[in-house]
């Protein structure tokens, strides 16, 4: 097992790679493997998107209170929005955050989303993996996941989403990596946490892609890549299933899945990263970071506030 401190790291500093280099291709229909190893070895700096910047403040807000304050989150995450709204946020998003920052009480602002729908964007499970951090167990850690979607996406994806996320990094946060990982048991466990038909076939549809060995192209194909929670969470979690135990390795996998690459490679780097712990970085890598001094200090502050945190 790695420490504590060593699993918040990896966690954090793995969900900044995976958007710091996924956030080249975002939205790109194909990613070719040359394409990636070419950023990987460019060595220039990496500018991090709204995935990290939002996973910062919730960092921030858990080694603050050690549990959601739904009122103080919503208007951190507004806060970190309206400090630097260039940062690639989703359309809704930045709506959202405008409305919140105005006055507009999240309840309403979250609900009133897309018609009256609420999000299903992947917005907040891709800042939710400090959760894991925070979470005494499986349970807590999708409760924790949940409180903190409600300001943002209201819709029951968006929020399965998290809690997807969630658990997964809980889960990864506990496993032993000088173990191999068993990945059956790992989908089984996070399949017991959603409560939802579309989720649960979702995860058996990645185990069966798993056992078949299915490449990024086909993965994405038949897991989604997109936006969307549902088309992007479990292809993330595909993604660290590939390659749990070499962050490179895993977030070359997710970008290649193209699509939303900053968010699956996000997701996907938290869940190896927590596995690892930050000796799967590349060294080069902490100084290409934007924002990687910013992860170690959370992180540090994290696994002191945490209760035993992940483990
Ligand atoms: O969920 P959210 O924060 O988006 C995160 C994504 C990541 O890829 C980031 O890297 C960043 O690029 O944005 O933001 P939302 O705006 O709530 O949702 C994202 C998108 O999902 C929206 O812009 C819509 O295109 C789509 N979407 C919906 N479309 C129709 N109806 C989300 N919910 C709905 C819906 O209910
Ligand atoms: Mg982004
Ligand atoms: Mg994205």
């Amino acid at each position: 097992m790695i420490g504590s401190v060593d699993t918040a790291r990896g966690l954090l500093l793995g969900l900044l790679a995976g958007d710091c280099f996924g956030a080249p291709f975002e939205g790109a229909a194909t990613v070719g493997e040359a394409a990636v190893r070419t950023l990987e070895q460019t060595g220039e700096p990496l500018r991090y998107t709204d995935d990290s910047a939002l996973a910062f403040a919730f960092a921030a807000h858990l080694a603050e209170h050690g549990e959601v304050r739904v009122d103080r989150l919503a208007r951190e995450f507004a806060d970190t929005w309206r400090a630097q709204p260039w940062r690639g946020y989703g359309a809704g998003a930045a709506r959202l955050f405008a409305r919140i920052a105005e006055g507009t009480p999240w309840e309403q602002a979250a609900r009133d989303q897309f018609g009256g729908s609420g999000s299903y964007g992947n917005g907040a499970a891709m800042r939710v993996a400090p959760a894991a951090l925070a979470a005494r167990d499986l349970g807590h850690a999708a409760e924790l996941a949940r409180q903190s979607a409600l300001p943002s996406h209201a819709h029951e994806d968006g929020t399965l989403g998290a809690v997807c996320q969630a658990g997964a990094a809980f889960l990864a946060a506990q496993q032993d990596p000088g173990i191999q990982l068993d990945t059956t048991e790992f989908l089984g466990a996070l399949s017991e946490t959603l409560a939802s038909a579309r989720w649960r076939d979702s995860l058996e549809r990645a185990g069966t892609l798993l056992r078949e060995e299915a490449g990024p192209e086909r993965a994405a194909r038949e897991l989604g890549n997109g936006v969307a929670a549902p088309d992007s969470v479990p292809a993330a979690v595909y993604a660290f299933l590939r390659e749990p135990d070499d962050l490179a390795a895993c977030l070359r996998f997710a970008i290649r899945m193209a699509g939303d690459t900053d968010t699956i490679a996000a997701m996907a780097g938290a869940l190896t990263g927590a596995r690892c712990g930050p000796a799967t970085l590349p060294v080069p890598w902490h100084a290409r970071l934007e924002g990687a001094e910013r992860a170690v200090e959370l992180a540090d502050r994290l696994a002191v506030t945490s209760s035993g945190g992940a483990r």
